[in-house]
């Protein structure tokens, strides 16, 4: 029988069908990606896509709440207990929202924001210059360290003690190692700065207990329900109880109206997932799926930054390799392994073609891949980057990924359309 969708739109029926299909024969390592759960996927396309609810549980601005307060306590309680924080807020439409509310909750337009730099690993919202974040706050970005590549909490504090920022900003979306956030947490009280942590990469490895939390250090938590989580695309706040006001004021009204109760839903539905045991299985897989990967590239002459990884994510630095990131990524993906190019710290080439490549393993990991597979995955892109311009190696490597696909389908539960 033909879906709704098939009658209405066969195009775009057709184009979600190609996409299915992709996701399914390409071995998928953007680090920030994922397969979820048609649970997850349900309730995100379910009828709570046509309420309205600005506010909160409670204390709404619309009628009609009889159901949606019920979701939005379960995704909050859910989120709350998961986490051991004392409020969460499920409302921020993505990690960039999410990552402004916190700051505005916590400071004043033109007070000052230390994070991270982008080309050093950190979030765009973490005060890059093209960002709305370094245009309403004063940006004091830090670096990693030049010979290491790894946080240096000297730096760090000789920085904040320059600058005296109102809010340090913790979290990465592209460091390979474990973060301190109680050193971090330290070095922002030393300067009376609120300290924020965004986990959005590494939300689903606290939540399986292979990283550190924040919550017991951080001001303010702040994550994407996607990455890790394995939730659907949205964010979320947590905080502690005397920021909870502040914080749920600079979601709605400071920064949105009415929340995607549809969205809401399905973070609940993704909350209960994660607090299954099997879900501290998949986080500790993914770390043992990315060490593997990262051994097995760097016994294969790869140069990777900070020398491996702690956690989901790996970056390899190509200058020893005389390639270009983007030529490799591109490479890479027309034989069926998905990655991005990335700047590599202190990278002599420019964003839009870097010395570097971001790759992880969330999603490899979803599909059932273990240690063996993901050595292979790395043989594969050796493959590939010792041979960037023979395409008939590159298509010969394609075909061997394709393989391994077949050998690894991704699992029934995250199919959605086209039961490929
Ligand atoms: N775009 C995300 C990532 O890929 O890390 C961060 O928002």
């Amino acid at each position: 029988m033909r879906t709704a969708l098939e009658q209405s739109d066969a195009e775009i029926y057709e184009l979600i069908q190609q996409e299915e299909i992709r996701q399914s024969g390409v071995i998928r390592m953007i680090p920030s990606e994922n397969y979820v759960s048609k649970a997850v996927m349900e309730a995100t396309a379910s009828c709570l896509t046509n309420k309205y609810a600005e506010g909160y549980p409670g204390k709404r601005y619309y009628e009609g709440q009889q159901v949606t307060d019920q979701v939005e306590t379960l995704a909050r309680e859910r989120a709350r207990h998961l986490f051991q924080a004392d409020h969460a807020n499920v409302q921020p439409y993505s990690g960039s929202i999410a990552n402004m509310a916190a700051y505005s909750a916590l400071m004043q337009p033109g007070e000052t924001l230390m994070g991270m730099s982008l080309v050093h690993g950190g979030h765009l919202t973490h005060g890059w210059k093209v960002s709305a974040t370094s245009k309403f706050f004063n940006s004091v970005p830090y670096p990693v360290n030049s010979d290491t590549s790894l946080l240096d909490f000297n730096i760090i504090e000789d920085i904040a003690r320059k600058h005296r920022p109102q809010v340090i900003v913790c979290g990465a979306t592209a460091y390979p190692r474990t973060i301190d956030f109680k050193t971090f947490a330290g070095i922002a009280a030393g300067v009376g700065a609120y300290l924020v942590a965004d986990i959005a990469h590494i939300a689903g490895l606290v939540v399986g207990g292979v990283h550190p939390s924040p919550v017991p250090y951080a001001d303010v938590v702040s994550t994407t329900t996607h990455k890790t989580l394995r939730g659907p695309r949205g964010g979320m706040l947590l905080c502690k109880e005397a920021h909870a006001k502040k914080v749920d004021r600079a979601v709605f009204p400071g920064l949105q109206g009415g929340p995607f109760m549809h969205t809401c839903s399905a973070i609940a539905v993704a909350m209960a997932e994660a607090s299954r045991p099997e879900f501290a299985d998949y986080a500790q897989q993914i770390v043992k799926n990315a060490k593997a990967l990262a051994n097995r590239l760097m016994e294969l002459g790869f140069d990777l930054v900070t020398g491996g990884t702690d956690n989901h994510l790996i970056l390899i630095d190509l200058r020893n390799r005389g390639i270009g990131g983007k030529p490799a990524a591109k490479a890479l993906d027309r034989a069926r392994l998905v990655t991005n190019y990335n700047t590599v710290p202190n990278d002599p080439a420019p964003p839009m073609n870097p010395s570097g490549v971001r790759l992880g393993t969330p999603a490899l990991t979803s599909r059932g891949l273990k240690e063996p597979q993901a050595m292979r995955v790395a043989e594969f892109m050796a493959r590939v980057l010792d041979n960037i311009d023979n395409e008939a190696v590159i298509e010969a490597t394609g075909k061997d990924v394709a393989a391994l696909c077949d050998e690894f389908p991704v699992p029934d539960h995250f199919m959605s359309l086209a039961e490929a």
